[in-house]
């Protein structure tokens, strides 16, 4: 039998320090706000209209002026396959200077530490399965999303570029397909599950007889929910200090059409699922290696449907809330 892994030690406590969560209203950043109120420390946030991640000058201002101790660098734009494969220029454009900006900032102000949030399409479309992190920049990526993809690898070279010249504590976080409360639910826009869940629930409330996905149904994906996802970034910013990135999954992944009769269940349609085979199916498979993070004592505990029903409540909560400006 496998032996439990060893704790890794709280080597950069919380308590009693002031932590600036960037992208704290994104649905990431939320979840590690809402992780973080267990910690005993101070949150700091910043909206759109208060501060332009994409302007260098207001974020050094600002990193300076609230002395953060930690940083969580949430803050990002994302969407689906259809978004990245429309706005390449956004999608690099915005994510670069975001990296860029913040990890200058934090290393001029002398921040504590730093976790960097990228994501599973950095590696190379043919990487070996489960992947693991070494597998970073050995081959080519995935066309729809390399433009994302290459934003969130300088992220990345950016940590440790500071850790080498500057001895600075950044590190990365990988998370794999995250969904839950705060997601988007734009069908244009946003990932495979919220979308499959406003389909499914429309298409119930209209007495559709099916809904359609996007692509053959075939490309496998892990999917983690977002206040695990927060879990694991709170327990690397206090157990993980070194040059490599971490992957962060639930170390399960499931073919788009069973995921899709997942929702359906879940949300209450019985109808037919069909496929749209013009739209694009993106890698067939990205599961990552959770190895490192396991070895550290991590693992993830919201299983996939309980999380899908989550995220499905939110959804109905979001749906009937009154419209608010919402910004992150
Ligand atoms: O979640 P998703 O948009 O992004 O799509 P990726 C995952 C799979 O679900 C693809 C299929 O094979 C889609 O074709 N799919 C089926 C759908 N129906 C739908 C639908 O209604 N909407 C959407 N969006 N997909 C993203 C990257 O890739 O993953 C980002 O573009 C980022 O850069 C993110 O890395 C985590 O998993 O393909």
């Amino acid at each position: 039998m496998a032996s439990e892994p060893t704790l890794a030690p709280v080597i950069f406590p919380l308590k009693g320090k002031r932590v600036w969560v960037a992208g704290h209203r994104g649905m990431v950043g939320s979840a590690i706000v809402r992780r973080l109120a267990t910690e005993d420390c101070e949150i700091v946030t910043a909206t759109r209209s208060e501060l332009d991640l994409k302007d260098p000058a207001a974020v050094r201002h600002f990193v300076a002026d609230r002395k953060p101790d930690a940083i969580f660098m949430a803050a990002a734009k994302v969407g689906g396959i259809l978004a990245n494969d429309t706005m390449p220029a956004d999608f690099l454009y915005d994510n670069l200077m975001i990296a860029a900006n913040v990890t200058e900032a934090a290393y001029r102000s002398g921040v504590g530490k730093m976790l960097f949030l990228g994501s599973s399409c950095i590696y190379p479309k043919q990487a070996p399965q489960p992947i693991p992190e070494s597998a970073l920049l050995t081959g080519p990526l995935e066309p729809t999303n390399e433009w994302y993809a290459v934003a969130k690898i300088a992220g990345i070279k950016l940590a440790q570029a500071y850790r080498k010249q500057h001895g600075c504590d950044f590190i990365s976080a990988m998370p794999t397909n995250l969904y839950g409360p705060g997601d988007n639910f734009d069908l244009n826009t946003s990932h495979v599950l919220p979308a499959l869940i406003r389909k499914a629930h429309e298409a119930r409330l209209a007495g559709a007889d099916h809904i359609t996905i996007w692509g053959t149904g075939t490309p496998r994906r892990e999917f983690l929910h977002a206040d695990d996802c927060a879990d694991a970034c709170v327990f690397l910013m206090q157990r993980y200090s070194d040059h490599e990135h971490v992957n962060v999954g639930s170390g399960e992944d499931i073919p788009i059409l069973d995921l899709a009769r997942l929702v359906c269940e879940v949300v209450g349609f019985g109808g037919e699922i069909v496929t749209d085979t013009s739209k694009p199916d993106g890698t067939l498979r990205k599961l990552m290696s959770g190895d490192r993070l396991r070895a550290l004592g991590w693992q993830s505990r919201i299983g996939l449907k309980d999380g899908i029903a989550d995220a499905f409540q939110a959804f109905l909560a979001a749906e009937s809330a009154p419209a608010s400006a919402s910004a992150s």
